[in-house]
């Protein structure tokens, strides 16, 4: 498999050097916007002339201050957030000039109220499922609500045009990241999991869309030109795994780069910082921007949607292009929708993909590290 290039930054890394560019840009007068959830359309944003910051936290550090405002047993994803900007110890969090959240799962709408008390916290009311009649027109008239909050917070005009534009360089992107991570696919394997994911999540420390797509094309183009002269025509018996679930970029180490190590290649990530949201484009010939927008974002295969159908149509597809031999997902500690969904995943890989399937239920601490890499290194040995 391909080393990581010279240049490769951790998630930490990417994180610290994002720093400075983000007081920079602030210095310039540029707007900015923290985000948590893949359903908010970013394009709205790119829009507003504004440059849009995830937030979702994967640091164990700020848990035990949310823990004097938050219950322990909720996802240490909603804690670290939480905790972040309860200390005011990120400076994305500290930069935002306002925050967008969504009615996912339980924790995080409730976590937006108390969040609200620090920072201005907007929340988009998305819809449980995507399944009856009315669900594409309530998530439009919510990306209309949140155009028209973005107008207002600004005192700008947001016109369908500067949408339409978004709407491409989006897709751009997409086509850029889509064909770096369906270098996946390729048998042996071209490059790690633990690559894959982290430079997705690398990325949105760097604030500049063309500069990122430069950057994953640049990648996909090393990554192809080293397989095809070291690797084409050879042979692996390294098990090639799908990893779904939560986001994992708090736990990637302890797990992907652990059963990476341990003689696996993970060679999709099936999540919200892997392929889950790199799959569809939004359709850039539609006459209503809007329902284009929520077409493309109201099809993410979160186990928040009930019920989930895509999901499993997805993982399926995934498994067969990407000649997947085996499945773990990852699940945060009481996320409830994707632990009680986990049985229904067990059963479509186990049975109807046949293939095995391990589920880790985990936090952000290193406490289960010794654990987990004794539990990876069975499910190993049942695929060899
Ligand atoms: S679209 S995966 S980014 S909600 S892990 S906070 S669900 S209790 S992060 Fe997510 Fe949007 Fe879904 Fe993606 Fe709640 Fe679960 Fe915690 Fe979660």
């Amino acid at each position: 498999m391909q080393k990581l290039p010279q240049n490769f930054e951790t998630y930490d890394e990417a994180r610290q050097k994002g720093f400075l560019r983000m007081k920079d840009l602030k210095d310039s007068g540029k707007r900015v916007i923290g985000t948590f959830c893949s359903y908010v359309p970013l394009e709205l944003f790119y829009a507003a002339d504004a440059v849009p910051v995830g937030l979702c936290a994967s640091s164990e550090e700020p848990i035990p201050a949310a823990e004097t405002v938050l219950p322990r047993n909720i996802c240490p994803l909603i804690k670290a957030s939480y905790g972040f900007a309860l200390t005011d110890t990120c400076p994305y969090f500290y930069f935002s000039d306002l925050v967008i959240g969504e009615t996912t799962c339980d924790g995080k709408k409730k976590m937006f109220e108390l969040m609200n008390e620090i920072k201005e916290t907007y929340v988009m009311q998305l819809p449980n499922g995507r399944d009856f009649k009315d669900a594409i027109p309530m998530w439009r008239n919510e990306i209309i609500r949140l155009k028209e909050k973005l107008e207002d917070f600004y005192q700008i005009t947001i016109t369908e045009d500067k949408i339409r534009e978004a709407i491409k360089l989006k897709n751009r992107e997409r086509d850029a990241i889509r064909n770096y991570l369906e270098l996946g696919k390729l048998v042996p394997a071209a490059l790690s999991g633990y690559e894959l994911g982290t430079k997705i999540d690398a990325a949105s420390f760097s604030f500049d869309i063309e500069e990122r797509i430069r950057n994953f094309s640049e990648r996909a183009d090393e990554v192809l030109a080293y397989w095809e002269a070291e690797r084409k025509g050879k042979t692996s018996d390294r098990p090639r795994l799908l990893v779904t679930g939560c986001p994992n970029m708090g736990v990637r180490e302890k797990i992907i780069k652990t059963v990476e190590e341990l003689g696996a290649d993970c060679v999709v990530i099936d999540t919200c910082n892997g392929i889950r949201t790199q799959m569809d484009k939004v359709d850039e010939n539609a006459d209503d921007v809007y329902e284009a927008l929520a077409r493309k974002y109201l099809n993410i295969t979160c186990s928040v949607m009930s019920p989930n159908a895509p999901r499993f149509e997805e993982m399926g597809r995934l498994m067969d292009e990407f000649h997947v031999d085996g499945v773990i997902e990852i699940i945060l500690q009481a996320c409830h929708t994707f632990a009680v969904e986990s049985y229904n995943v067990k059963r479509f890989v186990t049975e109807q993909k046949g293939r095995p399937y391990l589920a880790i239920e985990t936090d952000y601490s290193q406490a289960d590290k010794g654990q987990i890499a004794t539990r990876l290194g069975a499910f190993l040995e049942m695929l060899s």
